[in-house]
């Protein structure tokens, strides 16, 4: 599956601005649709490292009309947002999985409105918060800590009334990790399927990328070695990818198709 992703945020790190105004945003995001987005994931609030939270009241403001116009035109969502109260909101409006970077630890009321709704619910690793994550990427061994922690969050989330078939894990690429660590994850997305549930990748354009790449590139150049992670994300059996640039993901993925179909 490609997730596409629509930030309606004046800050995130490669798009932030682009698409605050409701017009813009729902124009790219039919677009990410046509060009092969299985779902376009929709948030309001920033997640970069050091980002202050954002009241409700104003991610419902930049989210939710765009939900609302994009599910009348029948393109399938995801809503990015760690507030139970939104992810009721934007469930009310069709959409069918919420995508929460705190595994629903930063609302004590989402597990409940999850279990409530009966929507998917993507429960991503992360550490602390985004003001504090970047100091708390310290681990033993990052993919078995990782999954363990991941198992914890399922576990909690299933214990509060979420079922177990409606949880899609993700490893959190960035988010209280290194680069070495983010590649520890890529290199062991294996050992994270053995969770028993799908796995989604967030790979997209992050700054450990870069790494790869001349100083002076911009996050726009890190589309080719994203659309690389989405192949072999795919080979290594993973659910779904969640990137910016639909176009470049699709083409490698349709690469790995064709090769996967061919296989004897
Ligand atoms: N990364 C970001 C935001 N939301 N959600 C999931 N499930 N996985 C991620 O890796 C993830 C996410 C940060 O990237 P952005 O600012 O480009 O959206």
């Amino acid at each position: 599956m490609i997730l596409g992703i629509l930030n309606v945020t004046p800050d995130s790190f490669s798009d932030g601005g682009t698409h605050l105004n409701t017009a813009s945003a729902i124009e790219f995001a039919t677009r990410l649709h046509e060009s092969g987005a299985d779902i376009v994931d929709v948030g309001g609030e920033s997640t970069r490292p050091g980002a202050e939270r954002l009241p409700v009241e104003e991610e419902q403001r930049r989210v939710l009309p765009v939900i609302e116009e994009l599910a009348k035109r029948g393109v399938p969502l995801s809503v990015d947002t760690m507030n139970a109260r939104t992810a009721a909101a934007a469930a009310a409006l069709g959409v069918g999985i919420i995508n929460d970077v705190s595994g629903g630890t930063a609302d004590p009321d989402m597990p409940k409105t999850i279990a409530d709704s009966g929507v998917m619910f993507i429960a991503m690793h992360s550490r602390g918060s985004s003001a504090t994550m970047d100091s708390r990427a310290i681990y033993r061994d990052t993919v078995r800590d990782v999954r363990t922690e991941l198992e914890r969050c399922v576990a909690n989330l299933i214990g509060q009334g979420v079922r177990a078939d409606r949880i899609i894990v993700d490893p959190g690429i960035g988010f209280a990790k290194n680069a070495g660590q983010n590649w520890e994850l890529l290199a062991g997305l294996r050992e994270l399927r053995a969770l028993g549930h799908p796995v989604l990748v967030g790979a997209s354009r992050k700054r450990f990328l870069a790494d790869l790449l001349p100083v002076d590139s911009h996050p726009g150049d890190r589309d080719a070695a994203t659309a690389v992670i989405s192949a072999l994300a795919a080979e290594a059996g993973v659910w779904g990818v969640r990137v910016h640039d639909v176009d470049s993901t699709k083409a490698a993925l349709d690469v790995w198709s064709a090769m996967n179909g061919a296989r004897k």
